[in-house]
């Protein structure tokens, strides 16, 4: 087989000549920003990652569960031209890239584009206006990201810039991810089966998914195949046993009579010299642990901001965030260290901690040490705060504290004392009425597209649209530009079906902004003045990032206490779930719903507090990063005066046109949106832009329109 590879990766270049270049608040600069420009041709190969085959979206044909890693300067442009070789739609989300100035870039179908229809082309065209850090790329469409569509984008500091003086001049990308050894369609399938008995699921419930089957290092893991043989997903009949390589296979049983196969992937270091690890969650729904056997770790970021450095013995990371850690070399020349990566909180019996799957990398140390003496490690010129007392390797799940994540700058003063408004996010699990499926919605809402089959942001831009959809009815939070906005993140758990009783861990994402993360607590939120006094909140350094977390709390009956400090102690006999009989409650019960059968339900198990500042107009995706609690609808949208987005991109506008439509798009609200919101040039008979046509992907003819695209932009804003 033949393939087509299209590959023109990281290839840097300064336009000769300066252009207009348009931003947030529409002014102009004359220099011209530094182009990073990547093309990324999505398609879907059978590869195997921990030497098990499936199906997954790999990028430029690399037969990887390894996506391209994007690198651009702070005020460089990514230019990223995304071909969809698949065969589904998909999109691409710039996981902390906050879009300031580029909000139609967002990548998030129904709310700022069209997924890319297959054979189709589209080209992202921004410029990155935030501080050095580690992000991600990742599909948005569906659960795609669960199918490998994810790389790293890196905002690349510099080390003469004396902030980062004392980062380690040698860097690793550590990407972890967990990984079901079937594809995300299959079994979302069966997680939105429809049960037969409503208010218990008795009959036919939903197939939860079940835990991922492995965890990949860099794409990489091992995988013992006499595993598939116990599980449903290894048998294949016409094999005659298993989707395991069986090539390795073979090797491994006449080498040793193992049936380990895949592989390991290895660091190799110099002892004495000293690392910079950007640790980044791609995973779908596993809460990580990860360390280095023997080796402490400094912490220097979250989710791409700096934070007061401090060191640990291991580091908890959830999904889609993202450590900065410096390491240390200081293990002995020629020796062998073990790179842990375990699962917190989701229970199963693999695994050597007994909490579900765990995996090795490996440290190799170089056989000479470094001739370099190395200074006491002071990132950002501050001494690392010591957190590795107290530390037991043998139990490391029960460790990290995630208050120890401190802001590397004070609460500024504009946002100190109480917000300007609240906004409450209840989530819970419950049978949805209108489909019976079971959904994670918020607020009793379980959001819905536009009928139109267009995004939100140019309906919005445009006044168009089901103007029903676009408030608090469908979960979109109207708010104001320069306003400050708490958000009260309360974790219900799935006290409506009794006979699920449980409760959940959530990692939330907001779209389009970072946000100061002021704190936790148990049970329901007591306001903002209550939570202060009890010392739960953090004002004076909370952390700046765009992800946070809702742990589970105390149990509504106050029978389990649960130190939220430390999280939830976790044994194996007793693992994170806590398994809970309301009396006699029903799926029907309301959040304050006056039925007494109802009260103890409608008490959350506990809560996160975080205050975001709204800087960036637009439509902003608010939703928990689980994978499979995203399908099941937990999400909402901050909709921030969208008429002050700039205009609208002339590729945007093809886009819109050409994938909209095949994607099957109302015409004729297509039609006026493209009237009352797209650039004139796309009204000009006759054009046909390059994206238009399928597999179009001539990298100079993309340039020409991007640039024409953006002086376009500005002159609209110049001329507004
Ligand atoms: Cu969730």
């Amino acid at each position: 087989m033949v393939l087509r590879c299209k590959v023109r990766i990281m290839v840097l270049f300064l336009f000769a000549d300066s252009i207009l270049v348009s931003s947030s608040d529409a002014q102009t600069t004359q220099e011209a920003p530094e182009i990073s420009r990547y093309d990324l041709v999505i398609s879907r190969q059978w590869i195997k990652p921990d030497g098990f085959w499936r199906p997954a979206l790999t990028t430029n044909y690399n037969g990887k569960l390894k996506g391209e890693t994007i690198r651009v300067k702070t005020g460089g442009r990514v230019i990223l031209n995304v071909t969809n070789k698949a065969n589904q739609p998909i999109t691409v989300h710039f996981h902390g890239i906050h879009q300031s100035g580029y909000q139609w870039m967002d990548g998030v179908p129904g709310a700022t584009q069209c997924p890319i229809p297959p054979d189709h082309s589209y080209v992202y065209d921004f410029v990155v206006n935030q501080p050095p850090g580690t992000h991600i790329w990742h599909g948005h469409y569906m659960l795609t990201e669960g199918d490998g569509l994810h790389g790293l984008f890196v905002i690349e500091h510099d080390r003469t810039d004396s902030l980062y003086r004392d980062f380690p001049e040698d860097e690793f990308l550590v990407e972890l991810s967990d990984w079901y050894h079937i594809e995300y369609r299959k079994l979302t399938e069966g997680l939105l089966e429809i049960p037969k008995v409503r208010s218990t699921g008795a009959g036919q419930p939903p197939h939860w998914p079940g835990n991922p089957q492995n965890l990949l290092i860099n794409g990489k893991a091992l995988w013992n195949c006499a595993n598939d043989f116990n599980t449903q997903y290894g048998a294949n009949p016409a094999w005659g046993f298993t989707y395991c390589d069986q090539v390795s296979y073979f090797e491994q049983v006449g080498k040793n009579n193992s049936r380990i196969v895949g592989e390991q992937e290895v660091f190799n270091v110099t002892s004495g010299k000293r690392y910079l690890l950007r640790v980044v969650n791609l995973g779908t729904v596993q809460y990580m642990m990860f360390m280095i056997r023997e080796h402490n770790l400094t912490v220097v970021a979250a989710d791409g901001q700096p934070v007061k450095p401090f060191t640990v013995s291991s580091l908890d990371i959830n999904v889609a965030e993202r450590y900065d850690v410096i390491l240390e070399a200081n293990g002995q020349p020629g020796e062998t260290y073990d790179v842990v990566v375990a699962t917190k909180f989701r229970y199963s019996d693999n695994g050597p901690y007994g909490y579900g799957p765990a995996q090795t990398a490996k440290l190799v140390y170089a056989a000479e040490p470094a001739e370099i003496e190395t200074d006491v490690l002071r990132p950002y010129g501050m001494t690392p705060v010591d957190r590795t007392e107290g530390f037991n390797a043998t139990h490391p799940l029960d460790y990290f504290n995630p208050r120890w994540v401190t802001g590397f700058d004070d609460l500024p003063e504009h946002l100190q004392g109480e917000p300007d408004e609240t906004i409450f996010i209840n989530g819970y699990m419950w049978f949805d009425p209108e489909d019976d499926r079971l959904k994670w919605p918020v607020n009793n809402v379980t959001h819905k597209s536009d009928p139109s089959g267009l995004p939100f942001l140019p309906l919005m831009v445009s006044g168009l649209g089901d103007k029903s959809l676009q408030g608090l009815a469908n979960n979109m939070w109207d708010m104001k530009l320069n306003t400050t906005y708490d958000f009260v993140l309360h974790n219900y758990g799935e006290t409506w079906i009794p006979e699920l009783g449980q409760i959940d861990e959530h990692p939330w994402h907001f779209h389009g902004h970072s946000f100061h993360v002021l704190g936790y607590g148990p049970g329901r939120y007591p306001g903002f003045q209550a939570a202060n006094e009890s010392g739960l909140l953090n004002l004076k350094d909370p952390p700046y990032r765009d992800m946070v977390t809702t742990f589970p709390g105390i149990l509504p009956d106050g029978s389990e206490g649960v130190n939220l400090i430390r999280m939830p102690e976790i044994t194996k006999e007793k693992p994170w779930i806590y398994n809970f009989s309301g009396p006699n409650l029903t799926a029907d019960c309301r959040i304050n719903d006056p039925d007494p059968n109802c009260q103890l339900a409608a008490i959350p198990y506990g809560w996160s507090l975080i205050r975001l500042r709204a800087d960036n107009p637009g439509v902003w995706n608010v939703h928990c990063h689980l994978m499979w609690h995203f399908a099941m609808n937990m999400q909402g949208f901050m909709v921030i005066e969208p008429d002050k987005v700039g205009p609208m991109p002339l590729e945007y506008a093809r886009m819109l046109r050409d994938q909209c439509a095949a994607m099957g798009a109302d015409k004729d609200v297509l039609a006026e949106v493209l009237q009352l919101s797209g650039p004139k040039e796309l009204l000009v008979g006759g054009d046909d832009g390059p994206t238009s046509a399928p597999g179009a992907d001539d990298s100079a003819a993309a340039a020409l329109v991007a640039v024409s695209a953006l002086m376009v932009a500005a002159l609209g804003a110049a001329a507004a």
